[in-house]
């Protein structure tokens, strides 16, 4: 059957020439289509007789087979070469200068983080840092909240499924950073614990994941009156005004004692509230003195040491400084919010150059 090796010389031919997946699936739907010249001869074998049928089954099935098999491979081909153009027209010079327009923000929450390192730098203190995943000792228990206290409730626990050693939360507030730096180094202690923590809240004031700041002084001799300069000093530098008056009313936190709620003064400018002056008051900060049972279960002697704490929103901060007024925008990944409220990569807070550059 000669028309049948011509078939397939001159199938294989046109298929070894396609440019391109359109000239392929043409090629496909004239051989192996419902009218294609293959499927016509397949359907010959029905007509013929056993004999001849064993003699060109095979013959005509192997053309089927050659040509599938011929078209899938040229597929293959075709795809890997226009997969390679694309790329080649994707491609990114990472080693070019950067251009401005390219160029991302930096999130109003990162720079505040930024801006915070660098105001307590300037007062001795070191950033720390620990896991978001905690046990419930060093997220509770060693901070004076025992498992009855309904502080564990009141903080809207995320808890992890599974079995562990100790109860796993994601950590409620950043404090644990401080027991662990308590634990590993000796005093004197002088540090910022910014990051994420989480508690199961989630309305207009509120989202799940939030970010904090803790700080922590131990050293000896102590006082209240260091912990109200220290909150004063960073309050005048990060919100870069003088004017800056705060209150303190007295609180309670299971791991301070004496505490206090720290409200800032505000004035209102063109309808909005901006800190400095004393026109209003507003909640800012939480702090008092580091309770004693605190300082044991570090293993420091409290009759030895002593310490002040405190604790802040940064999110709240971000707001408060920058004018915005909708939390949850933070968290939207909203390109045309983060490209009005966002910061310069390449502008690093400083004191000398103002925090807030
Ligand atoms: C250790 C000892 C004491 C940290 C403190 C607060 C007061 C506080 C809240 C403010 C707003 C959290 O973001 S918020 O909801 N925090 O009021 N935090 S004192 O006290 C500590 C921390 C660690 C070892």
């Amino acid at each position: 059957m000669a028309d049948l090796d011509q078939l397939k010389t001159t199938l294989l031919a046109q298929i070894d020439d396609a440019g391109t997946p359109d000239a392929i699936e043409a090629i496909r739907v004239a051989a192996l289509g419902k009218s294609g010249s293959v499927t016509g001869l397949l359907k010959t074998l029905g007509g013929m007789t056993p004999d001849e049928r064993q003699a060109q089954g095979p013959r005509i099935h192997g053309l089927r087979e050659a040509v599938t098999a011929a078209l899938s491979e040229k597929k293959v081909a075709l795809e890997s070469v226009a997969l390679d153009a694309r790329l080649a027209t994707e491609r990114l010079d990472m080693t070019l200068p950067v251009d401005a327009p390219l160029m991302g923000t930096v999130h109003p929450v990162s720079q505040v983080m930024d801006e915070l390192a660098e105001v307590f730098a300037d007062m001795g203190f070191a950033v720390a840092t620990g896991p978001e995943i905690e046990d419930d000792w060093h997220n509770f228990t060693a901070l004076n909240i025992p498992e009855t206290h309904p502080a564990r409730a009141m903080h809207d626990t995320f808890y992890l499924a599974g079995e562990h050693e100790r109860p796993m939360v994601l950590r409620t507030h950043t404090s644990p950073v401080q027991i662990r730096t308590m634990m590993a180094q000796k005093p004197p202690i002088r540090i910022i614990a910014p990051g994420r923590t989480y508690r199961s809240d989630s309305d207009a004031t509120h989202t799940p994941m939030f970010h904090q700041v803790e700080g922590l002084v131990i050293d000896e001799g102590i006082t209240l009156a260091h912990l109200k300069w220290t909150l004063e000093t960073f309050l005048k530098a990060f919100f870069e005004r003088d004017d800056v008056v705060l209150r303190l009313r007295p609180s309670y936190f299971p791991f301070t004692e004496p505490s206090a709620e720290v409200d800032v003064g505000y004035s209102v400018v063109k309808g909005k509230r901006v800190i400095g002056g004393s026109e209003g008051w507003m909640e800012v900060l939480g702090s008092g003195m580091v309770h004693p049972k605190v300082i044991a279960a570090c293993g420091l002697d409290p009759t030895e040491w002593q310490g002040f704490a405190f604790g802040c929103g940064i999110d709240r901060l971000a707001m408060l400084k920058y004018g915005m007024d909708d939390l949850r925008a933070f968290f939207d990944g909203d390109i045309r919010w983060l490209k009005h409220y966002g910061f310069s990569a390449l502008d690093v807070p400083t004191l000398s150059g103002g925090v807030g550059a």
